[in-house]
């Protein structure tokens, strides 16, 4: 991946188109996105379009005010909040004069920018050749901006300017080094299945307070920040309750409209999830929670993750008054530490309800059958003594009623 640091924070014009007029035009997220590119706003105009124009998208004579207003503005970039095909990005950079991304451009860009892992950035990479492939048709050199900045970052010009064999191959080489990658993975959640190894998935929209809420409750140290798509790679941390030790996993946040390509791309990453016992959908109680909760239900629906899930909503301490919010709503603050005790509480039930705790001394011939039964527990502790074994663990519930009599 080519990844082109600007030293000066390009200023950005967002154009956001709304189909209906009563729909809420806010742009704090896509201004959001933009900062979190490294952008500065430096315009919003949002634009009702009631019939969308095949060559611009947006009428004719609406993009000649746009080019009017632009006139006096620093505007080195476009933001278009929406997806425009090849033609129309280049007939709407022709009409106005300035370079034009749209919003799938910019989110590739974004994820470009915060891909640490190996795995990560393979997987941005992909995405965005997917993104181009299609698009091409001899225009890659048109289309792709010039210089470095918002929309170049990932395989960038160098890439662009050559043809669609050669990008072609390079799907197919990243899309088998990503297939090794989840073989290994498969193997380590086989591992923990076989091991009993309990997980939990934290979720739900981005900047909601996941990375935040993982490193409160397991001591972890990951980075957290303001941005959009802070967390890329998934994380994995041993979360200790009461009955038994699961393993609690962070991963990418998800946003309306997020690419499909990006969701096939990160399909892997969010299988943490989907194999999850528990999800752990993270809502962001000060801001626009319905819509999140929708997009997040949304995006488990499309890859199938189906397990239980418990809603919680976070940034409570700013929260003035909680009617408005489900009766069940669970109500932390990951940074002050607000309602944890309660999380964990419904955590360990989730997962008391499934598991047994045994704190027994055992016979020896006892323990010998309990050996059977290793591979349905979690033992905390085995302590040998003369006359037996002392053995902490916690038994899926099934398999302690098969055994029952070992324990008696
Ligand atoms: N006021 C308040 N801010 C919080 C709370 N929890 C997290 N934040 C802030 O919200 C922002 C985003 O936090 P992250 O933990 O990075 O959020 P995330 O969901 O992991 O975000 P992505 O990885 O970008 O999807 C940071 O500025 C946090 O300090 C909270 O309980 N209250
Ligand atoms: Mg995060």
């Amino acid at each position: 991946m080519i990844e082109t640091f600007q030293k000066q924070a390009e200023n950005v014009y967002i154009l956001k188109p709304i189909f209906d007029r009563s729909e809420g035009a806010s742009a704090e997220e896509i201004r959001a996105l933009v900062e979190s590119a490294g952008g500065k706003v430096c315009g919003i105009k949002t634009q009702v379009v009631r019939e969308v124009n095949p060559a611009t998208f947006i009428g004719s004579g609406k993009l000649e005010e746009i080019k009017e207003e632009l006139s006096d503005s620093p505007a080195d970039l476009i933001v278009f909040d929406g997806e425009l095909s090849p033609s129309q990005t280049l007939n709407i950079r022709a009409a106005l004069g300035v370079d034009v991304i749209d919003r799938t451009t910019l989110i590739l860009d974004i994820f470009a920018l915060n891909a640490k892992s190996t795995e990560g950035k393979l997987q941005v990479e992909l995405a965005q050749l997917k993104y181009i492939y299609p698009r091409l048709r001899g225009k890659g050199a048109e289309l792709s901006r010039q210089g470095g900045g918002i929309g170049t970052r990932g395989p960038g010009e160098t890439q662009l300017e050559s043809d669609r064999r050669h990008i072609r191959r390079r799907i197919d080489f990243l899309e088998n080094a990503l297939k090794n990658i989840e073989t290994r993975r498969n193997l380590q959640n086989l591992r923990r299945k076989k091991n009993n190894i309990k997980t939990v998935a934290l979720v739900g929209y981005t900047n909601t307070g996941k990375s935040t809420l993982l490193n409160r409750l397991t001591g972890a140290d990951v980075f957290v920040k303001n941005q959009l798509f802070a967390t890329l790679d998934p994380t994995m941390r041993k979360l200790p309750l009461k009955n038994c030790e699961v393993v609690l996993s962070d991963t990418v946040g998800f946003v309306r409209n997020l690419p499909h390509n990006l969701i096939e791309a990160f399909k892997s990453t969010l299988e943490t999830a989907v194999n999850a016992d528990l999800i752990l959908i993270v809502c962001d109680a000060t801001g626009d929670y319905e819509m999140q909760l929708e997009t997040t239900e949304n995006t488990l629906a499309e890859i199938h993750a189906e397990s239980p899930k418990i809603v919680v909503y976070n940034k409570c301490e700013n929260v003035a008054d909680f009617t408005p919010y489900p009766k069940d709503a669970v109500f932390i603050s990951a940074l002050s530490g607000l309602g944890i005790d309660k999380l964990l509480e419904k955590i360990d039930g989730f997962f008391s309800d499934a598991y047994v705790r045994i704190e027994k001394k055992l016979s020896y011939p006892a323990y010998g059958a309990f050996g059977k039964l290793s591979d349905f527990c979690v033992v905390q502790s085995v302590n040998f003594e003369e006359d037996g074994v002392t053995v902490r663990a916690s038994i899926l519930k099934e398999h302690y009623y098969k055994f029952r009599d070992v324990f008696s």
